[in-house]
């Protein structure tokens, strides 16, 4: 039998829609409540459901039509499931647009299943999991994580919409990893985004009160014009981070300046070497070289703080992450072994993993796993800042915009190239003498890089 699949009403006072994308093509089989297609009306988007199992047998709308509520969207055969009766049959035969559209419905979902194949195939084990596991012991009991599920299931076999799907794609979010919490354990898009907040924030969810903020607002529109804007995945995220880091990590804050006088020759003497592999030689890329010696050198610094159990978790490997400004906000992706890869290679895959950030290509496992954080405003300016520790780390580097100061050296001032450092540590685990030491190291070796030898 074939019925049809209308816009229904949608809110008081909402006469149309526009259909933002379609989900499914003639011939496709779809259940009640599968999603047909992505709507937007005045006052929300949202997901046009099928009434009945069956197979859809026309799409009546394009997608960015604008849709009449009661208006025909689909017709669907609901005679068993995609049997077709022999007039069906005939008069499917006689036409050759159908099948076509038949065929590439079936390469859309192929190319689909190709591409999170593909994803799936490239995913490398959690950084929780693969990292702070020492190989001679078992592993420790994980804090019951509630969006994490066993990944034996393929993305295809995890139910979820069409649109929840492509949102997990667009994020980085493997969906076979997040635990489903609509009817039959569905995906939602409210699991995916929960997901992708509790990677950014290193695995961990949020301290209870790190977003609780009772200050009452009161109403600017009393003042003058306002503008009220949602905020988006990533702002709600770094928002929750800063104030949970904010409320638990007491914070200490140390500054000093390096002499990267000489320093800036080397860089420029040396960045036509490191342009011919593709990159720039910065100041981040010798910094993050710097940083994984001296993370070797004061291993608590390496760290992270288990007040759970009142330990401290030292790392044997030197993971570091890079603040990233980006269109869409903060992101800071991870440089894995540091320790291990030479200032060329650093630099390299530096300017690749700010581009992918830039261009919304990275994915939540790079962001993770960081032991220290860098980051650098001086393209920006500013003579100093204090960064927010990113927890679960202990301790994140600020660096300010290098200039031409006098310095009084041997009895004068001479013209030197002067970069002001800050580090914010978690007093927790660092005492005030190992921030200065740290910090103090850092200085000599950029000054001196021999001192990165004893
Ligand atoms: N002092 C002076 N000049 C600096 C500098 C510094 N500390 N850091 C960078 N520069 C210069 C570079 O030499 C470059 O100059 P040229 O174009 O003349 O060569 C220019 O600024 C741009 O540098 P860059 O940004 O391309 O390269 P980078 O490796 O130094 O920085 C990255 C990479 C990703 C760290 C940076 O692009 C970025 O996004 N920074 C913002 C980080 C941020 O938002 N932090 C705040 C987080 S809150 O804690």
């Amino acid at each position: 039998m074939i019925k049809e699949i209308k816009l229904p009403e949608i809110a008081d006072n909402v006469t149309s829609a526009v259909v933002l994308e379609i989900l499914v093509s003639a011939g496709d089989k779809v259940s009640a409540d599968d999603s047909l297609a992505e709507m937007e009306s005045d006052k929300a988007s949202f997901e046009l459901p099928s009434d009945f199992d069956g197979v859809i047998k026309e799409v009546k709308v394009s997608e960015g039509d604008e849709v009449k509520v009661g208006q025909v969207m689909f017709t669907i055969d609901t005679s068993g499931e995609g049997e077709e009766s022999s007039d069906e049959k005939e008069e499917k035969k006689s036409s050759d647009e159908k099948s076509a559209e038949k065929e590439a419905s079936q390469k859309k979902k192929e190319d689909v299943e190709k591409e999170e194949k593909e994803a799936e195939d490239k995913e490398e084990p959690q950084e929780d999991e693969k990292d702070e596991k020492p190989s001679d012991e078992k592993p420790a009991e994980k804090e019951p994580a509630a969006q994490e599920v066993e990944s034996s299931k393929s993305a295809a076999h995890v139910p979820a919409s069409p649109a929840v799907r492509r949102l997990a794609r667009e994020i980085g979010v493997d969906i076979t990893q997040v635990k489903g919490t609509g009817p039959a354990d569905r995906v939602l898009e409210d699991d995916v985004k929960a997901y992708a907040k509790k990677m950014l924030q290193g695995g961990r969810p949020a301290g209870a009160t790190a977003m609780a903020d009772d200050f009452e607002l009161p109403d600017f529109s009393k003042y003058g014009e306002i503008k009220r804007e949602k905020m988006d995945t990533i702002r709600k995220i770094t928002a929750r981070a800063m104030a949970g880091s904010w409320q638990n990590v007491p914070h200490v804050f140390q500054f000093d300046k390096a002499d990267v006088t000489e320093l800036e020759k080397f860089r420029k003497d040396y960045s036509k070497y490191v342009e011919k592999q593709g990159a720039k030689l910065t100041v981040t890329a010798i910094l993050l070289k710097l940083t994984a010696v001296a993370l070797r050198k004061f291993p608590k610094f390496n760290a992270s703080v288990d007040m759970k159990n009142e330990e401290i978790i030292y790392k044997d490997y030197v993971h570091i992450g890079v603040a990233v400004d980006t269109d869409r906000g903060l992101l800071v992706p991870v440089i894995r072994d540091v320790d291990k890869k030479s200032i060329t290679e650093l630099s390299v895959e530096l300017n690749e993993m700010a581009e992918k950030a830039r261009n919304k290509k990275i994915k939540p496992d790079e962001l993770q796993g960081a032991n220290f954080t860098i980051s650098n405003l001086g393209g920006i300016g500013g003579t100093n800042f204090t960064p927010i520790v990113n927890r679960p780390a202990v301790a994140i580097l600020g660096v300010s915009r290098s200039q031409m100061e006098p310095v009084f050296i041997d009895g004068e001032f001479k013209p030197r190239m002067m970069l002001p450092l800050s580090l914010s540590y978690d007093h927790r685990l660092i005492d005030g003498a190992d921030g200065a030491r740290f910090l103090r190291w850092l200085v000599e070796a950029m000054q001196n890089p021999l001192v990165t030898m004893f």
